[in-house]
């Protein structure tokens, strides 16, 4: 069997069990964390630095960088706030530690700009729908996430409608996979990714989670991201300061299933979790691999 990796420009990622993508938001109004990293107007590039330090101490593989909030509400960006949110910390990151670092964005401006600073993943939620950004992103070489959303996030809440989530999250998907080979980026650098609480109630987000098997029988390395989400406030009846548990318990329990399906159906793809609570995730990971070891 070959490796499970992705191309990363200088850097090569390993799939071959789950990783973990820490989630670094430098918006003053994201919904779990927003404004953090602030000191007044402007972004603590110290306290970046430091957060992004104990990310990776807590054994986090990649830092995901955004700087546009997807919160329904949230105020747009212009692209030159975007690129002065990220880039400086992109850099700062790239040049303080060895760490393989995504970053969040819909916009060609940043992709371009960040793939020349050494970015490493484009994490689209707008999977490259957004003009220019198609094309950035092939120029760019590096490996692409796929999200499915409903919509737009200012509205995306509002009613989703599905008559088959399942069905068509994955034909969406396969669609933009296709354009994206047109536009001459390799497969192999895709990942899907169902998008949670992207344009889905409850119901449409479980539905989701109950048919991983068939997101990993695409072949495509998944990225999954339910962390602090309101589907997990919902399961629990608990608020933005309780969910720290639900969202590990979830992160854990979809890496089985997909690891499962893979190791049975033989699928040479990846698995990467999109978490705010790195410590805690990488732990529960832990322990499940060093039980199934002492099993083996
Ligand atoms: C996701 C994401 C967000 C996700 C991917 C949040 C940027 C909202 N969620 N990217 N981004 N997948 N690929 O709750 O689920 O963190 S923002």
């Amino acid at each position: 069997m070959t490796a499970r990796t992705l191309t990363c420009g200088n850097k090569i990622l390993d799939l071959s069990r789950p990783v973990v993508m820490g989630i670094l938001n430098v918006t003053p109004d994201s919904f779990s964390d927003g404004g953090q990293l602030y000191a007044g107007e402007s972004i603590d590039l110290d306290k970046t630095l430091h957060t992004v330090e104990s990310m990776l101490r807590d054994g986090a593989d990649i830092i995901d960088i955004g700087g546009e909030s997807t919160r329904p509400g949230a105020s747009p960006v212009s692209v030159q706030q975007e690129l002065d949110r990220v880039m400086p910390v992109l850099q700062a990151v790239n040049s303080r530690f060895d760490t393989l670092v995504s970053v969040d964005t819909s916009t060609a401006q940043v992709i371009t700009e960040a793939s020349q600073s050494g970015a490493h993943l484009i994490n689209d939620v707008r999977a490259l729908q957004r003009e220019g950004a198609l094309q950035a992103a092939a120029a760019s070489g590096l490996p692409v996430c796929l999200m499915h959303m409903q919509n737009q996030p200012d509205t995306m809440q509002t009613n989703p409608v599905y008559s088959d989530v399942v069905g068509e999250v994955l034909a969406f998907l396969y669609q933009r996979k296709q354009v994206c080979v047109d536009a001459g980026i390799d497969s192999e650098q895709i990942l899907f990714d169902p998008g949670f609480g992207f344009g889905k109630t409850l119901q449409h987000n479980l539905v989701l989670n109950s048919a991983l098997d068939r997101f990993v029988d695409t072949g495509h390395s998944l990225l999954l991201g339910v962390s602090r989400k309101s589907m997990i406030g919902q399961l629990l009846d608990s608020n933005i300061d309780n969910r720290l548990i639900g969202s590990v318990t979830m992160a854990l329990l979809m890496a089985q299933s997909v690891v499962r399906r893979q190791d049975q159906s033989e699928i040479n793809s990846g698995l990467i979790l999109r978490v705010h609570d790195v410590l805690e995730t990488v732990q529960a990971l832990t322990i499940w691999r060093k039980i199934n070891e002492f099993g083996e």
